[in-house]
């Protein structure tokens, strides 16, 4: 009875780690048809669509489901908006952002900012007069273009991401749960047009955390 036990218990184990690393954190794949769990800033016009047809067979168009999230938005200055999510997860279980996007002629470029907590109070800190730069914890981003109509599956390493605000926060990609830390507390995706007086079009959809 003894060894059973232990022989169970070990093969408990062993689906669990597995499970652990099949496993991925969905943000949002937008299949209950909103962009609820998203807040949105500035001149980004968000939309539920269905995701784009494509001719040929494309496993990327195939995996985006009933529903997908269109950005639409226009500039005189670059700069036009974006959207933001905020969460608290254990990213250290991770090792990558996972997300699709259909582009657009109009080019341009995406900014993903990952927020994590530094000083254990699963809040983000933030300055409004200065932007609403964080104060006390770590901001990561990276930078992707917005490629022409068709998908694109971006899988972006963590260690790709820099620091947006050297000497606040620890300034070490750490967004895990250890010392009352509330780990990613948020994502945000910030639009650029390709030219000063310029547009944006992205549809996204299937953003995820994965390994
Ligand atoms: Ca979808
Ligand atoms: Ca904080
Ligand atoms: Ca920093
Ligand atoms: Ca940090």
């Amino acid at each position: 009875m003894k060894k059973f036990t232990i022989i169970a218990g070990l093969f408990f184990l062993f689906a669990m780690s597995s499970a652990a690393q099949l496993s991925f954190y969905l943000i949002d794949n937008f299949e209950d048809g909103t962009f609820s769990k998203w807040f949105v800033f500035d001149r980004v016009q968000p939309k539920i669509i269905m995701p784009p047809s494509v001719d040929k067979k494309d496993l990327i168009a195939e995996s985006c489901g009933e529903y997908a999230l269109q950005l639409k938005g226009s500039t005189t200055d670059w700069y036009v908006g974006g959207i933001g999510t905020n969460l608290t997860v254990d990213a250290n279980e991770y090792s990558r952002l996972q997300l699709d996007m259909f582009g657009s002629p109009y080019g341009g470029k995406v900014k993903i900012e990952l927020y994590e907590d530094d000083n254990g109070n699963s809040i983000i800190e933030q300055d409004e007069s200065n932007n609403w730069s964080a104060t006390k914890d770590d901001i990561w981003f990276v930078e992707l273009p917005i490629l022409g109509e068709g998908y694109t599956r971006f899988s972006i390493p963590f260690s790709a991401f820099k620091d947006a605000n050297p000497g606040v926060g620890d300034d070490k990609f750490n967004p895990d749960k250890m010392n009352n830390s509330g780990g990613l507390l948020r994502v945000q995706l910030v639009f650029v047009a390709d030219q000063k007086e310029g547009e944006i079009e992205a549809v996204l959809d299937n953003v995820l955390l994965t390994y």
